[in-house]
């Protein structure tokens, strides 16, 4: 089932939503697109649309219908009753995938979340149909194929459970993550003083970013042919060509139509992205959809308040084209075309990082003593050394600097022609020194 989206045609978001059912265990049967001027309230369908539809479960004895948008609990319940099979949503079959591929506490606590958000409303007089929900099932991949869909996962949420158990559970994993999210803000802290540059990667799911991130840190991080394969975030050092040192972040994927409480349940985990010095967006550039990919990513990053952060975009997967040559990189902000695959250009990309990182940076001249071969070291390993020259008092180096990483290097400034900028220590060179 699909309906019309400013951005996606309906086909195209169907098609996604049947890889999406087969990554869920589903085996996709069959389709049907209805062009509607507004939601029927009762069964979204046109009445005559949704008796066809219970005519093709009998006759192909269904087990499993999903709608590729958000069903109102009513339209799901009336949907239910006339077909006599499960209907579920796009929004719940995510959510399935999710709770499969949920590895740490982190994910799961957020993804539990995210589900009893989606079943608060659906509760009230649906007592017939919650009665067969809640097998416990997660991930066993056991039971009918189709029949688990939707209902796995943490919750465990009974017919006779009311609301109130529920609320109270949501608060209990509301407090539990906001320990989880205190304990990430701590360790940014941490990464910030000693001025380590985080690049989070982003892009659509199954885009490659998991793939790429292994073949830039050896992380081993599970890449898959399978929609959100990845939930949890993983951080690794990296050294760039310009033997600066960042952070790389991997982390979940986005989807068209994530629905925003979904979003705000992966607040902990999508802060790591909110707080990123650069975004790394992964494109599937042989993907059909690529364009309208890359926009459902701006959305969320808009969403996320994140959307202006300076941003380099891999281009990937181009072992798959004939002519690689032919990519168009003038659509996106500081593109390389690469392959995560053959290791294809990810030098020219982490270059184009270094330079867009450094851009952030303030240009120095310092002429280091030469007792203080750590703060060289320290220059090297933060900084950009555009050039190193030793004199007669020391190393003058020229460069640039991360603004936190100023103050050591303070009392040996130099000015223009080599002089010191001020005669009293510690005091950072003036403002006029920095890149606009
Ligand atoms: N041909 C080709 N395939 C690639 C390349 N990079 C990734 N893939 C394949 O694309 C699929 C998805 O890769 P992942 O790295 O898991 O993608 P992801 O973006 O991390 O996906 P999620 O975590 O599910 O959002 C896998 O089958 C990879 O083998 C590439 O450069 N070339
Ligand atoms: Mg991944």
């Amino acid at each position: 089932m699909a309906g019309e989206d400013a951005l996606w045609n309906a086909d195209d978001s169907l098609a996604e939503l049947a890889s999406l059912a087969s990554t869920a265990g589903a085996e996709v049967v069959g389709t049907m697109v209805q062009r509607l001027r507004a939601p029927d309230p009762a069964y979204y369908l046109g009445r005559g649309r949704a008796r066809e539809l219970a005519d093709l479960v009998t006759e192909h004895d269904l087990d499993l219908i999903i709608f590729d948008d958000e069903l109102s609990p009513s339209q799901q319940r009336h949907l239910e009753t006339l077909t006599g099979t499960r209907v579920i949503d796009r929004t719940a079959l995510i959510l399935d995938i999710f709770a499969q591929h949920a590895r740490t506490r982190e994910g799961q606590l957020q993804v539990e979340l995210a589900q009893l958000e989606y079943r608060l409303p659906r509760l009230t007089g649906h007592g017939r149909q919650l009665s067969r929900v809640g097998g416990g099932s997660r991930g066993s991949g056991g039971g009918g194929v189709g029949g688990a869909i939707g209902v796995r996962g943490p919750g465990e949420t009974k017919l006779e459970e009311d609301r109130r158990r529920i609320r109270a559970r949501i608060s209990e994993l509301g407090r539990d993550l906001e320990v989880v999210r205190q304990h990430r803000a701590r360790q940014r802290g941490q990464r910030a003083e000693r001025a380590i540059p985080v690049v989070a990667i982003v892009g659509y799911t199954n885009s490659g970013k998991s793939t790429l991130f292994n073949a830039l840190t050896a992380a081993g991080v599970v890449a898959e042919n399978k929609l959100f394969a990845t939930l949890d975030p993983t951080t690794r050092h990296l050294t760039l060509p310009t033997h600066q040192e960042i952070l790389l972040t991997d982390t979940v994927g986005f989807i068209q139509k994530l629905p925003t409480s979904l979003i705000a349940a992966f607040r902990a985990t999508l802060e790591e992205v909110v707080e990123a010095d650069l975004l790394l967006e992964i494109v599937d550039i042989t993907h059909e959809n690529a364009i309208e990919q890359s926009e459902t990513v701006n959305d969320v990053l808009a969403e996320l308040g994140a959307v202006d952060k300076p941003r380099v975009t891999a281009l990937n997967k181009i072992d798959r084209l004939a002519d690689a040559d032919a990519v168009d990189t003038t659509l996106f902000t500081n593109a390389v075309p690469v392959s995560a695959i053959t290791g294809r250009n990810l030098d020219t990309l982490l270059v184009k990082v270094g330079e867009v990182i450094r851009a952030k940076m303030v240009d120095v001249r310092v002429r280091l003593p030469f007792e203080r071969g750590d703060l060289v070291e320290l220059f090297h390993r933060r900084g950009h050394v555009a050039s190193e020259t030793p004199d007669a008092d020391g190393v003058v180096v020229v460069g640039s600097l991360p603004r936190p990483l100023l103050s050591p290097f303070a009392p040996f400034m130099l000015g223009p022609r080599g002089r010191r900028t001020s005669s009293r220590p510690n005091v950072i060179a003036p403002e006029a020194t920095a890149v606009p």
